[in-house]
């Protein structure tokens, strides 16, 4: 049966005063009880405070790696993991095989196509390599001296196209070189710098013109970002060359016929015309074909670093910094794709982000875009930079400019390549790294003070992230700061 209304309740019975309370006890109790109030209520706050702080604390590090395709923000990713997630990247080397494998082939077949066409004897035609081959061509003369052997050989190398073939359609989009030309040629960034607002992250970023290019997300690596780049079917299993596969049988059967190609002279002497350096090339690995075309090759972490693997879309890279200061953090590394149909997908991420990451890579400047063979690499660069100097999403995010591959320019320079007849400006100031380095940095340097009235710190940092050594330690002063300002924003400090 219920209890009626009328009926006191046992609780506020007891917490009723007492009948007999005098005035004064009254007046005691009802300021014992405002206190314990006043108590209860800053013990409340102080647990709202610390779950405040706790949530920011827990937020991870968001860093977004940009910059051209080929400018080395997968490789600069690839470089936080070795440093900072040394156990996870362990465990994902070995991913990396089929990659290395395919750099190495198709490095060879381009060769081999360099060679059959000058062997036909036709006017040679532009390639990846050489924009004005014919010009070049016409200068040197005299046809190459090709023998039965070197016919031998690229008989004897025919099956790697095959394997090339294999390999690309196992490893998916990424794998294959873009180099269409016109839908993109008057895109830089397709996005608004001026906007000051988002649209949401969508799922998935589907590129009519370019089907093939997709929304990719990776929560646990690099393992992870592999297999969501291979076909179904094969994801979640050891790259299949890595064991029993026909294709490591076949590449170790050609590992002589390609190291004689490779140190032939009249190849030698047809890209010296041609003015090719194949081992300036992404994914160069000729010089070390004895060691990776045997069965049961383990890449090295130079080999992976040096792999060559176009990101496709936006992956997410997540992992707990095992190292360091920042041990123990959460850090979410994102790294896009380059190519100039992939630049509307970084806009969802420029507002939430801890810093930014530009990679420019200053030895191109010779060099001209594979997605628009009329812009020249380091000009793009230049107008990629202002556009994200000038965003007014970003204009209080930490950015961070590597000057990279400071390697292949001092080389460049080294080889005989001048400056000034690619950049005119440039002018007659000694044609040596530092000097060109301290000129094109000056342009960076310019173009953010113009471009952003914030005047915002100018980070910058010489790299060559091939070089684990040195960028760990570029890395080590990048962390820092990066920390401290997302410490700063969560009022950790
Ligand atoms: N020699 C040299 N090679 C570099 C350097 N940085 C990157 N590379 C190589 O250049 C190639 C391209 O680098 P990635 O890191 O894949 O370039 P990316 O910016 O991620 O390119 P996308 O994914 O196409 O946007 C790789 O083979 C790297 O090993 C450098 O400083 N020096
Ligand atoms: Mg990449």
């Amino acid at each position: 049966m219920g209890r009626s209304f009328e009926e006191p309740d046992p609780l506020s019975a007891a917490l009723r005063p007492p009948p007999d309370e005098t005035p004064a006890e009254r007046a005691r109790r009802e300021q014992e009880e405002a206190e314990a109030k006043r108590v209860s209520d800053e013990i409340d706050a102080e647990i709202d405070r610390e779950k405040t702080a706790l949530k920011k604390k827990r937020k991870p590090v968001k860093v977004l790696l940009l910059g051209q395709s080929e400018s080395g923000k997968s490789t600069t990713l690839k470089n936080f993991q070795l440093t900072y997630a040394a156990k996870a990247w362990a465990e994902e080397r070995n991913s990396w095989r089929d990659v290395i494998r395919l750099n190495l082939v198709r490095t060879v077949n381009n060769l081999l196509d360099l060679m059959s066409q000058e062997m036909s004897g036709a006017p040679p035609q532009p390639t990846r390599f050489d924009d004005d081959a014919a010009s070049v061509y016409s200068l040197e003369g005299s046809p190459l001296p090709w023998t039965e052997k070197h016919r031998l050989l690229k008989l004897r190398l025919g099956p790697l196209r095959s394997v090339q073939r294999e390999l690309e359609t196992r490893l998916g989009a990424a794998s294959q070189d873009l180099d269409d030309n016109a839908p993109y040629s008057n895109q830089v960034l397709a996005f608004d710098p001026n906007a000051d607002t988002v649209a949401p992250l969508t799922p998935r970023v589907y590129n009519a013109k370019s089907p093939g290019e997709f929304f990719i997300r990776s929560n646990n690596g690099w393992k992870t970002a592999l297999d969501k780049l291979l076909p179904a079917g094969m994801k979640g299993r050891e790259s299949p060359t890595s064991q029993n596969d026909e294709f490591a049988d076949v590449i170790a059967g050609c590992a002589t016929d390609i190291a004689a190609v490779w140190h032939d002279e009249v190849v030698r002497d047809m890209l010296k015309r041609r003015k090719i350096r194949l081992e300036d090339q992404p994914g160069f690995f000729l010089e070390d074909v004895h060691r990776i075309a045997v069965r049961g090759y383990t890449p090295t972490d130079s080999d992976v670093v040096r792999a060559r693997l176009r990101t496709v879309g936006v992956q997410e890279h997540r992992f707990v910094f095992e190292q360091g200061r920042a041990s123990g953090t959460e850090w979410i590394l994102y790294d896009v794709g380059g190519h100039r149909s992939s630049r509307a997908a970084w806009y969802p991420y420029f507002d939430d982000v801890d810093a930014i990451i530009f990679l420019a890579p200053i030895s191109p400047f010779d060099e001209k875009l594979a997605e628009d063979r009329r812009v020249n690499r380091l000009e793009d660069s230049f107008l990629l930079w202002r556009q994200i100097s000038s965003s007014k999403l970003l204009a209080k995010t930490q950015i961070i400019l590597f000057l990279n591959k400071c390697d292949l320019l001092e080389r460049k320079l080294k080889a005989g390549v001048r400056v000034k007849d690619h950049v005119p400006s440039f002018g007659d100031r000694p044609n040596d790294v530092t000097t060109v380095a301290k000129y094109f940095q000056h342009h960076f340097k310019e173009i953010a003070k113009a471009s952003n009235p914030i005047s915002r710190p100018f980070y910058v940092h010489l790299t060559s992230v091939i070089d684990t050594k040195g960028t760990a330690a570029t890395l080590a002063v990048v962390e820092e700061g990066i920390l401290r300002d997302h410490l700063q924003k969560a009022n950790l400090l």
